[in-house]
């Protein structure tokens, strides 16, 4: 019998490197120190929210299988729904001037500005060296096990890995963004390795150990041009993304010890590719890389343009980023309202 989670651990991954049972993956590398100096990027007091409004980009033509928050009343017994919304009080107590509301929203927990927790991708490897692979996430925790599917007994959920872990870490730090919007326009553009030194060095943007890394590509404004009623087709032949079949960009992953990726686009990648990468073949090789192997969060349609142009006009691309997700356990992605303050 197995006492730990793995005996193989994947190659270039960190799985161990923070204790047998962590997970936080690189979070841990966000230390006092790192989150002072990302204190000291705050020289104006300039606060820009870094969502969008949660009901965007509207409908699901993006993607299918994620739905607009739908509101609704609260659980009451039948026949009494509307019980709590502008609810008067003078109905059981005479006299009472008090009016109050309360609700209920049903959340696609991934739908708009969101977070990726651990527990949204892994993949079959064999950890346990059985030589057989099998559904397995950051730090070993197992489909099933750990992240328990709808029918489970006990219910369903991450029982480790959650979003609970992220905003226990508190999410905050400093921010590097790159405007890949202002270098690549708004055509699909696959950013390899050589595209991202180069703008890195046009732009004289350093990212080290320790930063949350940004991009911004445009499609933020895009949605919100759209007004609720997204062209899915023209998004996703637009804006740029990191391209994770080019071996380079994940070694760039690895190496430059950022803690999270995050962008205003749909994926970080590009949702609709499929090839050979290590590891074996992936749809989503970034995702793979970060949240499986590296313990590397990532951040999917944020609000970037006002920071982005902020940043630019001062020639700046760092800043504090405080960004928790909901502390909702068991939750394997969340809304987040981030906010970058310059
Ligand atoms: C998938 O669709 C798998 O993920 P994401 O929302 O992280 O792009």
């Amino acid at each position: 019998m197995m006492t730990k989670r793995w005996v193989n651990r994947p190659e270039g991954s960190t799985w161990g490197d923070w204790g047998p049972d962590d997970q936080r993956g690189r979070m841990n590398l966000v230390t006092p120190e790192k989150r002072l100096a990302a204190a000291r990027e705050v020289t104006e007091g300039l606060a820009f929210c870094l969502s969008m409004p949660l009901d965007m980009p509207g409908g699901n033509a993006v993607n299918p299988k994620r739905l607009p928050p739908r509101f609704g009343p609260v659980f009451h017994p039948p026949g009494a729904e509307d019980f709590y919304y502008n609810y008067d009080w003078n109905a059981i107590q005479d006299g009472n001037m008090d009016v109050t509301s309360d609700e209920c929203v049903t959340i696609h927990s991934q739908y708009s500005t969101q977070w990726d927790s651990f527990a949204h991708v892994g993949s079959r490897f064999d950890a346990d060296g059985d030589g057989e692979a099998e559904r397995v996430y950051y730090n070993g925790y197992r489909a099933g096990e750990h992240i328990k599917p709808p029918d489970d007994p006990d219910g369903m959920g991450a029982r480790a890995l959650g979003v609970e872990n992220m905003a226990m870490s508190g999410m905050q730090g400093r921010g590097v963004l790159v405007d890949f919007e202002r270098h690549f326009g708004r055509a699909r553009t696959a950013v390899d390795y050589d595209m991202l030194m180069e703008v890195f060095a046009k732009d004289g943007v350093t990212v080290e150990e320790g930063d949350f890394f940004l991009f911004h590509t445009g499609w933020d404004e895009m949605i919100l041009e759209m007004a609720g009623d997204p062209d899915a087709g023209k998004l996703h032949a637009s804006g740029a993304v990191l391209n994770g079949f080019d071996e380079r960009i994940l070694d760039w992953i690895t190496e430059s010890g950022v803690v999270a990726l995050i962008s205003d686009n749909m994926a970080i990648e590009a949702p609709d590719g499929y090839g050979e990468t290590r590891g074996g073949c992936s749809r989503l090789p970034v995702h793979r890389h970060c949240l499986f192997r590296l313990g590397v969060h990532l951040g999917e349609i944020w609000y970037l343009k006002e920071l982005a142009d902020a940043l630019h006009e001062r020639g700046r691309s760092r800043f504090l980023l405080t960004a928790p997700p909901l502390r909702m356990p068991g939750a394997v992605g969340s809304p987040a309202t981030p906010v970058a303050t310059i």
